[in-house]
């Protein structure tokens, strides 16, 4: 089948909101070709809201997904689950945790879950991320949430992506203070101390306190939530604690923000990638004898200064602006 006659077939299938579909869709941008198909259907999107849940391996993130899950579903809410791993080879749900965690989720035709991993993406983890967000929103699932293991940028990334972020941590295991120190603080939207079981919990939400005091926040001021994901205690807090945070967004009008950044970041990605790809053509090629490197650099750049890339994705349909929809 011709290229363009498989993108109807699936924009057909995805319009009748089949999950196959959304699923073959987020398979495109994982091998980097869902250009055509975000291209057509950008204007469907922006009434998701999307919640970023990052923090140390192990921390309960996935336990905390699912228990957020169950409460989304609980008000009739549609979601979407992406859990990225960067330090995993496997892909596909083949995450082990993700599928004990969520199974109770998998029979359930309003929820949608895929797990990826860092091998096999032509556009990069990021690009695909930011893909499979933007299909799961254009899909019309209302809830996206997306999980990441904090290993470095991808917490970077994911505060880029979503509009709360929850930054989870454990007690008694030092690696909090580390992830505190590493530039969490600035992007947490929400604290959660999970496993609140542990006796040193509220040692650690001391010591968040301390971390905050010392930082100045220009607005919206992060909330502390202690919750026990395994036996849902506490997410009605965290819930409570998601919904001031959107009404923030929307009363503020930093959601457009918000989704202005969503938006440079992706674009950020894929010209980052294109420019990569033309400049390690050029350099391939590049035969230069007897000049000095910044001479070489000059050169190269000047042969960038044409007419952009044959077929580029980056001219983009307008989007209707939409809110947000409340979680309630
Ligand atoms: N004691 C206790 N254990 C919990 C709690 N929440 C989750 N766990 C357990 O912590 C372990 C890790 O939970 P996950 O939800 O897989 O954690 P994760 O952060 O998604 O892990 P990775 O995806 O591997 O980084 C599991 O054995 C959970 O059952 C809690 O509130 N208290
Ligand atoms: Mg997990």
């Amino acid at each position: 089948m011709a290229h363009q006659e498989a993108i109807d077939a699936l924009l057909r299938d995805f319009a009748a909101r089949k999950p196959r579909a959304l699923a073959r869709a987020i398979s495109w941008g994982e091998s980097g070709r869902a250009a055509e198909l975000i291209r057509r259907l950008y204007a469907k999107t922006g009434s998701a809201l999307t919640i970023g849940l990052t923090g140390p391996p192990g921390v309960g993130k996935s336990t905390l997904s699912s228990a957020l899950v169950r409460k989304a579903r609980s008000f009739g809410k549609t979601v979407g689950v992406v859990s990225v791993d960067p330090s995993s080879p496997f892909s596909h749900g083949a995450l082990l945790g993700d599928r004990i965690r969520l199974t109770e989720h998998f029979t359930d035709e309003g929820v949608f879950i895929r797990s990826m991993a860092s091998r096999g993406h032509l556009g990069g983890l990021a690009g695909a991320t930011a893909d499979a967000v933007l299909l799961m929103d254009a899909f019309g699932l209302d809830v996206v949430l997306i999980e990441t293991v904090g290993v470095g940028q991808s917490e970077i990334e994911i505060a880029e992506l979503a509009h709360t972020v929850l930054v989870a941590l454990q007690p008694g295991s030092g690696d909090s203070i580390q992830v505190l120190k590493a530039g969490i603080m600035e992007i947490a939207d929400i604290f959660v101390v999970n496993k609140a079981d542990h006796p040193m919990a509220n040692q650690l939400r001391r010591e968040i306190r301390s971390m905050m005091e010392m930082l100045n926040f220009p607005g919206w001021i992060p909330e502390l939530v202690t919750t026990q994901a395994l036996a849902g205690e506490g997410i009605d807090d965290l819930w409570g604690a998601i919904e001031r945070h959107v009404a923030y967004l929307n009363e503020t009008g930093e959601i457009e923000e918000k989704r202005r950044q969503a938006f440079l970041h992706q674009v950020r990605q894929l010209a980052l990638g294109r420019l990569e790809r033309r400049l390690d053509a050029e350099l391939s090629q590049d035969r230069s004898h007897g000049v000095d490197p910044y001479a070489a650099a000059d050169r190269i750049l000047d042969a960038f200064g044409g007419s952009p890339e044959a077929g580029g994705d980056d001219v983009r349909t307008a989007r209707p602006r939409a809110t947000v929809k409340g979680l309630t």
